[in-house]
């Protein structure tokens, strides 16, 4: 996987390739990444990227050809690498949503170029000129497309085969099922008043597999219950659930 990213603050993607699993998957060669700062593709000498909004009103935007003569590099050298069209992907607040199934369809590509803007954004001619997908992280504000590429490509990297080990897939599997994770524990078993719940220390393994899923289901029922109504629930895990519903009530 070859990911290009258009950014006038290149550095800020260091933590990315430098660390952890997504650290390993780009020391191990499972994927590239290519850096192209608009600002090197700019013909005046002041090197300007961002211009005065047309219309008026405050904040800047980014200009039309910095970015465009940046994409064009970003496609030859991934052309050069053996990748014909990679995909073309603007971050920005007004794009789609980012899901794991986005996520997985992403994972397929062998070349990805993400365009991260700056500023209000960039002119909308660049967008209709050259996007293939336009990609939100979420309904908050952050202060540019730097944090939310990253984050997708962290998503991205874990999907590829080769990046996690076994145990880290059969974990990341697991979370996987449309439910939020059970809660964990670890030593010590008793802390001040705070005591490991009995069936975790019981040894029984189907005891232990009925009551994570349970408190999976419960968790979900409580936090997110529009993950339930996307997911439809099999005839132990309603049980297991209406259990704890049932219960709850008569308190
Ligand atoms: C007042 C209008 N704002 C749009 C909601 C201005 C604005 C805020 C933040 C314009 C650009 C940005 C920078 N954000 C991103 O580039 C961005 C983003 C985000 O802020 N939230 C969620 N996903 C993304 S993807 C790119």
């Amino acid at each position: 996987m070859i990911f290009s990213c258009i950014s006038i603050f290149p550095e800020i993607f260091a933590s990315l390739t430098n660390f952890g699993v997504t650290g390993r998957a780009f020391d191990n060669n499972i994927c590239q990444l290519q850096l192209i700062n608009p600002r090197d593709f700019t013909s005046d000498s002041y090197k300007r990227i961002d211009d005065k909004s047309f219309g008026g009103g405050p904040g800047m935007v980014m200009k039309i050809e910095p970015l465009e003569l940046s994409l064009n590099d970003a496609i030859v050298r991934q052309e050069k690498l053996g990748n014909n069209a990679p995909l073309r992907v603007y971050l920005s607040p007004q794009g789609q949503p980012v899901d794991q199934s986005m996520i997985n369809q992403l994972a397929g590509h062998a070349g990805i170029i993400f365009v991260c803007g700056r500023y209000e954004g960039v002119d909308e001619r660049f967008i209709n000129r050259n996007i293939d997908l336009e990609l939100s992280t979420g309904d908050f504000v952050v202060s540019g497309g730097e944090l939310p590429a990253m984050l997708v490509m962290d998503a991205i990297i874990r999907q590829l085969p080769g990046v996690l080990n076994d145990e880290e897939s059969a974990i990341s599997d697991s979370f996987m099922n449309g439910l939020l994770d059970y809660p964990h524990y670890t030593q010590p078993r008793e802390y001040e008043d705070a005591a490991v719940p009995d069936v975790l220390l019981s040894g029984n393994h189907e005891q232990i597999k009925r009551w994570r899923l349970q408190m999976s289901l419960w968790r979900t029922y409580l936090r997110r219950p529009d993950l339930l109504t996307k997911r439809n629930l099999t005839k132990l895990e309603s049980g297991l659930l209406d259990e704890l519903v049932v219960k709850n009530k008569q308190k």
